[in-house]
Order: C-alpha cells, then structure tokens, then sequence
C-alpha cells in the first residue's frame, strides 16, 4: 500500500499535462457529466489500489459530487467548467456516489456507483469504462437489463436475411452472396429514456408489425442484490398495429459474474400467438409463455460473444399439426466501436419481436443471417 501510495505521488509529480503514456496507463481517467438529474456515465469500473482521476463538469447548474468511501467531495460549478479530482481505490467493492450540492426536484436521483474490482481479479479485467457485457439493450432480440439515461435516446436497426444459409447448395448460396439478394426483414427501433429507471420505445418490422414497449427498473445487481431486475411491458400489432394485438407482460433477470460473463432469463406471457385456429373460441390456447434465455461472454474489451434460446413453457406451441415447433435460437458475435453496437447474428428463424418469435415461423431446420446495429445518443 506504501509503495503503491509512493507511486502514485510519483507519478503525479510532473504536473506538466502531456504525461507519458506508461503513466496514464497507470491511472484509471473517467469523464463525468452532471445534469439534472443525472452523472453519465453512472457507474464506472476501476481496479483496486488504481489511482483514479475524475474530470466533471456540469451541463447546466451548479451540482456536487461526492464518494464517501474514498473521502471525495467537491463542487461542480455551471457552465461547463471543468474540475478534476484524484484518489486511489483503496477498498474493493461498489460504492456509491451522488450529488452532494442540492440542485432541484430530481437531486435524490442523481446517484451512481464506483465498482473497484479486488486484486485477486485484476489482472482478468479490462480499465474499460463500462461494464461491457451490457453493452446494449438486448442480447439479440431478448431484454437486458442495460438502463438508459433520463431524456436520452437509443437507435436500434435489425436486420434479418430471409434466404436461409442451407437452402441449395453452397456455390447457390455465395452467388446469392449469402442470402443478401434474397430479401430481409428489417426493423428500426426508437428508445427513450423517460425517467432515470424507465425507458419506453417504439420497433416496427418490414412485416408492418408495430411494437410498443416499456422498461422499468426493480432491481440492479450489486446496489439490491445479487441479481438486476426489470419488469418489461409491451403491445404489438400486425399490419401497422391495426390488428392482431399481441400484449406482453414479462421480467428480465440478469446476473453478472465477474467482469465478463452474464447470463439472463426473461420470463414472458405473449398474448394472442395462435393466429392459425380458425375460430379462436378456445381462447385457452391463445398465449405463449416463453422463457428467453441468453448469455453474453466479454471476450476482449469490445468484442462480445452471444447467445440466446427463447423455449415455450406453456400455452400455445408455435406451428400446428406436425409442423415444426422448433423454438427460437441465436447467436453472434458484437462489436462496441465508437459508441455504436455492431452484431452479427445466426437465428433458426427471422423473427425479432416477442409475439413472432413467441408464435414462431413454420419451415425446416435452417440458419439465417442478420445484424443488429444500436447507437445511443
Ligand atoms: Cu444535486
């Protein structure tokens, strides 16, 4: 601990501001905005003993910021200008941080934590700001837990090849250049953050199913216990949502294991998936509860491997008669790369919202191409 105390005093000596690099690399320097009511970014990773330099500034008014652990504390003055702090992690664990100026209605709201991973793990982890495993909002089409901030907006394009990779061989399927002339279902969704733990959006398919759906936070890992928590909601319509209304009502469970690892279960109920009976007067049927499974694997500090499996626990059972009732599987592999999620993903069906891939798509064992691309604002 001396040593280390002594090297960071070292290192801190030539207060001449192009330090050299080996030194930087030494210190873990996070770039924190406060608004009301909100720090972005909210939570922020650094490793034990680390000396941390934090650069804050305000985006309007006047806030505070404070670390009780580490005995941090000062005042983030309107305007823009920025102020500088510096300390060493000192303790492993999550500590929390938050505004220590009040500053309005939203003040309570303007939390956050400092996550400094122990020795034992250090030298497993990444000095990434975030916590990269959620690093979007979904994992392929199934939630995360990934919170937005208040007033921020996310953008998220999927897209589906709809030439399975299978059909005809393989000389057939390099000259359709991989299923990329054989048309696509392709959705744009639109994200909000209403409040700091609620989020709404909007996502249509080229198909013309419309979907609206909200977000809300119950629990999150670390600060509640040891799993996050959000309720999900949502309604989908066919035909720009003039038909066949399908509402979804569902939780997603999330749990982070180390620095690079999580594994998520998503519990949904999906209303009105059997379209096919034709007089839906048994109207027990008429539901899917799927159980959406995923994982995501860290395997550099951008690149992240996925999964997800979306198997039917009741109610209606995708196709009828002896039609394949195969369930919903992904997988891919993402890139985080200048703020924008780049995935490319392998599905055994194009579906992308809950009632389609609750309902399930009738055909034979096959794999099809996509990609998601996300971007927050
Ligand atoms: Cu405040």
């Amino acid at each position: 601990m001396i040593s280390l105390l002594f090297l960071a005093f070292v290192t801190t000596l030539p207060l001449v501001k192009p330090s050299v690099a080996s030194k930087t690399s030494e210190t873990a320097e996070f770039h924190i905005e406060a608004s009301h009511f909100q720090f972005e970014p909210n939570r922020i990773e650094v490793r034990e003993g680390q000396r941390v330099r934090l650069v804050l500034h305000s985006l309007d008014g006047v806030h505070g910021f404070a670390i009780p652990e580490f005995g941090v504390s000062l005042r983030i003055p309107e305007g823009g200008v920025p102020v500088e702090i510096e300390f060493i992690a000192d303790n492993a664990g999550v500590f929390p941080f938050g505004c220590s100026e009040y500053c309005g209605v939203g003040h309570a709201d303007m939390t956050g934590e400092i996550v400094v991973l122990g020795a034992s793990r250090a030298d497993e982890t990444s000095s990434t700001s975030e916590l990269v495993e959620e690093a979007d909002f979904n994992i392929i089409n199934i939630p995360t837990t990934l919170q937005m901030g208040r007033h921020r907006f996310a953008f998220r394009v999927t897209h589906r090849f709809a030439r399975p990779l299978g059909q005809g061989s393989f000389v057939q399927l390099l000259e359709d250049f991989l299923g990329l002339d054989g048309g696509a279902q392709i959705g744009l969704e639109l994200r909000y953050g209403l409040f700091r733990n609620t989020q709404i959006g909007v996502y249509r398919t080229s198909d013309r199913t419309i979907q609206f759906f909200g977000r809300q936070r119950l629990l999150e890992q670390g600060t509640d216990g040891p799993i996050g928590l959000d309720l999900s909601l949502g309604i989908e319509g066919k035909d720009n949502f003039q038909e066949d209304y399908s509402p979804q009502l569902g939780v997603v469970l999330s749990r982070r294991l180390g620095s690079r690892f999580a594994l998520y279960a998503s519990p949904s109920f999906v209303g009105n998936t059997d379209l096919l009976s034709p007089d839906s007067s048994d109207e027990e049927d008429d539901y899917t509860v799927v159980l959406g499974l995923g994982a995501r694997v860290l395997i550099t500090d951008t690149v992240t491997i996925v999964a997800e499996l979306s198997p039917r626990m009741a109610g209606f059972d995708g196709r009828l008669g002896d039609k394949s009732n195969k369930f919903h599987a992904s997988f891919g592999v993402e890139k985080l790369l200048r703020g924008h999620v780049f995935q490319l993903n392998f599905s055994n069906e194009i579906g992308t919202t809950p009632a389609q891939i609750a309902r399930g798509q009738q055909g034979p064992e096959d794999w099809f191409l996509g990609f998601n691309i996300s971007r927050k604002f």
